[in-house]
């Protein structure tokens, strides 16, 4: 097989995807769909780490195949599915619970940082298990490349370590996955905390750019933006956070480099660039949230699509989990 296998995984949680999303692995997603053979699964399990509310859950689950969908995965070019209907992911996820260390899963920073959020008594189990499930998602499909943003880095490393530790103890079984990490883009900040990465779950309502939200209402969270002192439009993450996001954002859709646009910005002020930047930001977003929003109507056919995506998956998920079963001495 010429083509490279390709993995990776969002999570349900919101009604919608955020530009940090989409532009720090989301963008790949689609792009790495021709010349590959690729796996996308919406993670739903990995979701239930968090606050459930079942009618709000089975929502945001269609809403992100949606969404997938309408920027541009491909359900006849990729394999589309949910992580819950492909019992395999649950299954090599215990086995890489038995293999990792204590320590290693204890030094996990998305770990530390949600399980300090709330209080560190407060954290569940499944928080702390969550990169060993992650690591099964990601080797039962073989996967070459796994396209994620920076946060995810040492997730794919532990997966690579465990693989290593397992082939090594109980004969080749799983092929060491890399990550496909972009510089450009790999990190979207918050705009109105702009040294705190665009989030789902912990972002501020007016910093997170949404992509089901309205044009109106990205329009006037990039107008209100914050930004720096100065009023100059140049690049310089360290003394102008904001403008720096706001030149990252407009060059990763716009497609033009960041110098180009510090010259067009050359003597105006953060008002016109701002105006420059929601137009983009808008204009971009909006023939997405419209096909969104034209799958959510047929539920039927949405369901349709996940269930022959996870037929496809569990063909290999099981040829996987069978060997990882022999390997181990399991009794078939
Ligand atoms: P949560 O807040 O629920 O953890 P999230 O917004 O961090 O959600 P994830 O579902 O964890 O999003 O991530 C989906 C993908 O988007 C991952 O590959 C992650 O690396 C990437 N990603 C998330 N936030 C950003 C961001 N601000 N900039 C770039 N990439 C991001
Ligand atoms: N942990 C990831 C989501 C995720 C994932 C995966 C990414 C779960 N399983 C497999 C790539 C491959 C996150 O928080 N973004």
């Amino acid at each position: 097989m010429t083509q490279k296998r390709v993995l990776s995984g969002i999570q349900p949680t919101s009604d919608s995807f955020h530009l940090g999303n989409y532009l720090g692995a989301l963008k790949q997603w689609v792009e790495l769909q021709d010349g590959n053979d690729a796996f996308y699964c919406i993670v739903d399990l990995h979701a239930l780490t968090g606050e459930i509310e079942p009618a709000l859950f089975r929502k945001r689950t269609l809403a992100s195949a949606a969404q997938l969908i309408a920027l541009g995965i491909s359900p006849e070019k990729s394999t589309l599915f949910v992580q819950s209907h492909v019992a395999e992911h649950n299954q090599l996820g215990w086995i890489m619970e038995c293999l990792a260390g204590f320590g290693e899963a204890s030094r996990m920073t998305q770990f530390k940082d949600k399980s300090a959020k709330g209080g560190a008594d407060s954290a569940r189990v499944g928080l702390f298990t969550y990169p060993m499930l992650q690591a099964a998602d990601i080797l039962l499909y073989q996967a070459h490349y796994v396209p994620v943003g920076e946060d995810q880095r040492q997730h794919i490393e532990l997966t690579r370590d465990l693989a290593t530790r397992f082939n090594s103890r109980f004969g080749e079984t799983f092929r060491l996955p890399e990550g496909y990490i972009l510089k450009a883009g790999a990190k979207i900040y918050d705009l109105q905390e702009p040294t705190a990465k665009m989030s789902k779950s912990s972002g501020s309502v007016a910093g997170v750019l949404e992509i089901m939200d309205t044009p109106e209402a990205n329009t006037k969270k990039i107008k209100s933006a914050a930004t720096d002192a100065g009023r100059e439009v140049k690049f310089d993450e360290k003394e102008k956070p904001g403008i720096s996001n706001l030149l990252t954002i407009h060059s990763s859709l716009s497609g033009r480099s960041i110098a180009d646009l510090e010259n067009e910005f050359e003597g105006k002020g953060y008002g016109d660039f701002k105006g420059a930047v929601a137009e983009v930001v808008v204009e971009y977003l909006r023939p997405i949230r419209t096909k969104a929003l034209e799958l959510l109507e047929d539920e039927k056919h949405l369901i349709d699509l996940l269930h022959e995506g996870a037929e496809k998956a569990r063909v290999v998920a099981s040829s996987t989990l069978s060997d990882t079963y022999k390997n181990l001495g399991l009794v078939k």
